[in-house]
């Protein structure tokens, strides 16, 4: 087994730990609007957490770091009285450092969530979450994206969020996968992720995970949305995740179809598909990060048939800094 492969199979026990965590000094203010910001992996996790502090009441936006440093106006209202929570795993992309650093200059609670106790992001907020990662995690997030959404989603849901058997499905769902995954992968090269409300930022992060670790092509899209244009690619090279969502089955399912009939392969997380992955968790982001490690384990694997090496992906760092 080689270490991704362990970062992404041992990150279990780092959830059961995550769980217990005290979120007490990092409480977001009840009423008042909340800015999720982050870069890559920590941007796509904002958003499935922007989704469920809506779901959950409040008044929420996710928005890439970059883009709250340099235009926040064009996102909130010039005057609005916000709140930001921001992600990042090092603590130290610059934009989100550069963003949180102005909301704190503009008089705004920031809480930070990052998966490194002493870096920057822990001097740019009002109160920060730090929560260490599988040390053998290298420049691709896989147990510190599962940790951050985990404790971003517990922060939405009022300290409640996943529980030990959310956990224990989780990892089911991979050992399951993990059977399953390289037969359907075969001969696949175009890749899709699809996923509606708080599930869209986990297909996003599944694609950017793909993308990263197999240098493959991959997109994300609303399901729906998929018919409108996207569908013109399908074809025998296409291999789908769809994230289902129980109250949205009926059309997912009669979409996952249509695409089968043009040649795609689909894997259905919590729905049918060429492989079907029961997922019984009602709540939409936790559905989500049930099906995470399985994303990942997907993007090792395809890396793994090309022959690449996912501690080595082309072009990238752990850390972006610009200078
Ligand atoms: C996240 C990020 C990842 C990317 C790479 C470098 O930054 O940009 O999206 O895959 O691993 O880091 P952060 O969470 O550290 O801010």
């Amino acid at each position: 087994m080689n270490a991704t492969e362990r970062t992404i199979i041992e990150q279990f026990g780092y959830w059961r730990d995550a769980q217990g965590l005290d979120l007490g000094s990092a409480s977001l203010e009840p009423g008042v609007p909340i800015v999720v910001i982050g870069c890559g992996t920590s941007y796509y996790l904002a958003q499935t957490i922007a989704v469920s502090f809506v779901s959950h009441g409040l008044e929420a936006i996710a928005v890439p770091g970059g883009e709250w440093n340099l235009r926040p106006e064009s996102y909130v209202p010039i005057q609005k009285r916000i709140q930001v929570l921001a992600l990042s795993r090092s603590g130290e992309t610059t934009e989100t450092i550069a963003a949180a650093r102005r909301s704190l200059g503009r008089g705004e609670r920031v809480i930070g969530i990052t998966c490194e106790p002493g870096s920057s992001l822990t001097t740019a907020c009002t109160a920060c979450i730090a929560i260490p990662t599988h040390p053998e995690e290298d420049i691709v997030m896989t147990t510190s994206a599962s940790l951050m959404l985990l404790v971003g989603l517990k922060l939405s849901q009022h300290g409640s969020g996943l529980t030990v058997s959310g956990v224990n499905h989780a990892q089911s769902m991979l050992e399951r996968a993990r059977l399953k995954l390289d037969a359907l992968v075969q001969d696949r090269t175009h890749f899709v992720y699809l996923g509606g409300g708080a599930l869209y930022g986990v297909a996003q992060e599944g694609a950017l995970k793909l993308m990263e670790m197999s240098l493959s092509y991959s997109q994300a899209y609303h399901p729906l949305e998929y018919r409108h244009g996207p569908i013109a690619l399908v074809d025998q090279a296409t291999l789908v995740v769809m994230l289902y969502q129980p109250q949205t089955l009926q059309e997912e399912t009669a979409l996952v179809n249509e695409l089968r009939s043009k040649g795609a392969a689909v894997i259905g997380v919590g729905g049918p598909g060429d492989l079907s992955l029961e997922l019984n968790e009602p709540d939409p982001a936790l559905r989500g990060l049930i099906a995470l490690p399985t994303l990942q384990w997907l993007g090792e694997r395809v890396a793994q048939s090309k022959g690449l090496n996912t501690r080595e992906p082309r072009h990238l760092t752990k850390v972006v800094m610009l200078s």
